[in-house]
């Protein structure tokens, strides 16, 4: 039967609207693979190091990055130029997308040269003056200005400082300064000195001299951190798995007997030789864990995966021979599977499990701190004496250096971190946000009903009053 064009154009606007919809899922399952790309430890571009380019003035450019420290192999994302020291030099701040999540790179070159750092203020114009131009004439030097932009964002998510920064060289004289302000007013300022910081306001060319203040900057460099060594202090804990194994008589056990006192379920292998030492440094200061309270549950990984010439004889051996009073565990591949599963679910990150590695749980059965790489006795006595320590405290123990908190960590609960982590599929967040959307309707609709009644009920009182 033939269509009327009606009908066809509403079939087209339906394979239209098909084929919007598979195109939109694509690109979701595409940004989907990605994510899960990176979950796994790939990186987007973390092998291309950053690159740093100094003007020669001669149309040319030149390769400074390793000179100048830059060359990381960082994945970044943004930057921000800013004097952040006021010493009259453009100190960075980097983002990255893998850690460290932030730099600050402080410039340190000797300061030799000059420098004019200028801030616009807008009256007919934009308030920060965004979109302005400013050029810079020095005396005695040759004809060609120094150009700023005055931008709002540079890169990606960044933004460097409204201060527009001048580099003078060797020039110790200025000529002008023009500014070309969005209104498309133009204003020359004279009289201006190297070395100052000057705020100038769009129609009023006296010029305010802005104070100097160098800042002490007493932070030193620090050696990025060892992936292969860290200590994790979880601000929420959070749930240890329960682990079903044997110990080296084969009786079964579960890991739950242990709940009601801390302690340390270490991940060990005779064939591990910073284990060895690990568990030996432990044996010996084993009177000083009993002090504290603290035992310890060595979960022994010969012969388990990929070791399959080792065998859990050893480690029993091992254990006789340094006089380990600990808790033997066998693990199986089961338990390694869950241990892993736990770190991924600590970290947003699919690693595979790396020996050694600990567990300090407190004991409430929650895991406080994870050890990846040997943890000193000294340190996990200090770690097991502030487990009892008030939320609070704990949560400020957390932090990797003094600071407080941007965002409230997240309520120790497994389901709000669940849903926390579920923002990031739109179409779950949508249906989120609907049935969050409902439950409000239909409260609303309830109150509605019990007002409606009160005041039903009131009016009904009033007009028997009046009888
Ligand atoms: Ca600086």
């Amino acid at each position: 039967m033939a269509q009327s064009p009606g009908q066809q154009e509403a079939e087209r606007q339906e394979a239209g609207a098909a084929d919007g919809g598979a195109q939109r899922n694509k690109y979701f399952q595409g940004w989907l693979a990605v994510s899960q790309l990176l979950y796994e430890g790939a990186s987007w571009s973390g092998n291309e190091r950053h690159c740093c380019f100094l003007n020669t003035r001669q149309d040319r450019f030149a390769n400074v990055s390793a000179a100048s420290g830059f060359d990381l192999l960082d994945d970044g994302r943004g930057m921000g130029l800013v004097d952040w020291d006021q010493d009259g030099d453009l100190d960075v701040w980097i983002a990255n997308r893998s850690g460290p999540r932030i730099r600050f790179m402080r410039n340190d070159a000797p300061a030799t040269d000059q420098y004019l750092a200028i801030k616009l203020v807008g009256t007919t114009s934009n308030r920060d003056a965004i979109g302005a131009r400013l050029e810079l004439h020095l005396a005695g030097q040759d004809k060609r200005a120094l150009i700023r932009t005055l931008r709002a964002g540079e890169g990606y998510l960044g933004q460097s400082s409204k201060w527009v920064h001048f580099g003078l060289g060797e020039a110790r004289q200025i000529e002008k300064l023009v500014v070309r302000w969005p209104s498309g007013t133009v204003e020359e300022f004279s009289l201006l000195k190297p070395g100052c910081r000057y705020k100038l306001v769009e129609g009023d060319t006296s010029r305010q001299l802005s104070g100097n203040r160098a800042i002490n900057l007493n932070a030193k460099p620090c050696q990025s951190p060892s992936s292969a060594q860290a200590r994790i202090v979880l601000s929420n804990r959070q749930p240890m798995p329960d682990l079903i194994y044997t110990d080296y008589a084969r009786q079964p056990h579960r890991l739950t007997e242990h709940q009601g006192r801390p302690f340390l379920l270490n991940v060990w292998a005779s064939w591990c030789t910073p284990c060895v030492q690990e568990l030996t440094e432990l044996a010996q200061s084993q009177d000083r864990l009993q002090i504290a309270g603290l035992e310890v549950v060595a979960f022994n990984f010969d012969g388990v995966g990929n070791a399959t010439d080792s065998d859990p004889l050893d480690a029993r051996r091992l254990l006789k021979r340094i006089d380990a009073p600990f808790h033997e565990a066998q693990g199986t591949p089961l338990v390694a599977r869950t241990l892993e599963m736990g770190l991924r679910y600590y970290f947003d990150k699919a690693e595979p499990l790396s020996l050694p590695c600990s567990f300090l749980v407190d004991r409430s059965f929650r895991v406080a701190v994870i050890y990846l790489g040997p943890v000193s006795v000294e340190q996990l006595l200090a770690d097991t004496g502030i487990l009892t320590a008030p939320p609070a405290a704990w949560q400020k123990a957390s932090l990797p250096f003094p600071g407080r908190w941007a965002i409230a960590p997240l309520e120790d609960s497994q389901a709000a971190i669940a849903s926390s982590r579920q923002d990031s599929n739109p179409q779950q967040h949508q249906n989120r946000s609907g049935t969050t959307w409902t439950v409000i309707s239909i409260t609303l609709l309830f109150l509605t009903l019990v007002v409606s009644l009160f005041i039903l009920r009131w009016r009904s009182q009033s007009w028997g009053t009046r009888k």
